[in-house]
């Protein structure tokens, strides 16, 4: 029986990828690395760390940890900027609705993102009172596909795994949601979800209710 639901944020809440891209897309511009948009598809759901491996390894640099740091630093400047321009208009479509719906029926609601900026972005969004409980990027160790983030939201929320649904747009998210022993719904699509236990999307094909009961059953 599912009483929790866990929310993945970017990409399933809102779009900040394309805020990523804008600001690694700056960084690689100074150290004189090609960086596309399809190149960015790695970066989704990775630590800020992560990703900027990633991007030093397409350009086929290498930097130490401290030459690494003002990098990461500007990035997250830039990246800032950019999310505290962001209005409500940018919550995916039928994301608030089933949020309303879930708060109605007292369901336990959780966020579960690997992003270190999550509270800030949800603040702007005016969507932080519809989570009892926050993990983001500053609270987990081990990123997903581990499932340390879904698994501190399910104790949190007092709810054993098998009791929480995990809303995920990554491949390791969905990774993560099975390994903690809970149903994955992708938001996306099911060639790249194959994992999940159900791929829509997004959360606005049908009313809050149908997709809701659609889940529970
Ligand atoms: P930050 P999610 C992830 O958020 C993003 O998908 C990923 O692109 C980003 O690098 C990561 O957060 C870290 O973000 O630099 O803000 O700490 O999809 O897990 O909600
Ligand atoms: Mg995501």
């Amino acid at each position: 029986e599912i009483k929790g639901f866990i929310f993945d944020l970017d990409g399933v809440i809102v779009d900040t990828a394309k805020y990523h891209f804008i600001a690694w897309q700056a960084v690689a511009r100074e150290l004189g690395i090609d960086f596309t948009e399809e190149d960015n598809e790695a970066l989704k759901g990775v630590s800020r760390k992560k990703a900027f491996d990633l991007l030093l390894s397409f350009g086929g640099l290498t930097l130490t940890e401290d030459e690494k740091e003002p990098f990461l630093e500007r990035k997250n400047r830039h990246y800032l900027a950019l999310v505290d321009q962001m209005g409500t208009g940018e919550i995916l479509p039928g994301v608030l609705p089933f949020l309303e719906v879930l708060q109605r029926k007292n369901y336990k609601t959780a966020l579960g993102s690997a992003s270190k900026n999550a509270r800030r972005v949800l603040d702007r969004l005016n969507l932080t009172p519809f989570f009892q409980v926050i993990i983001d990027g500053n609270r987990v160790k081990k990123a997903k596909p581990d499932p340390e983030v879904f698994l501190l939201g399910a104790g949190e929320l007092g709810l054993p795994p098998e009791n929480c649904l995990v809303f995920e747009d990554a491949r390791a998210g969905i990774a993560a949601a099975k390994a903690a022993g809970m149903i994955a719904v992708g938001i996306g699509k099911r060639d790249q979800l194959s994992q999940a236990d159900l791929v829509i999307p997004g959360f606005y094909q049908e009313s809050p209710e149908a997709l809701l009961q659609r889940l529970l059953r």
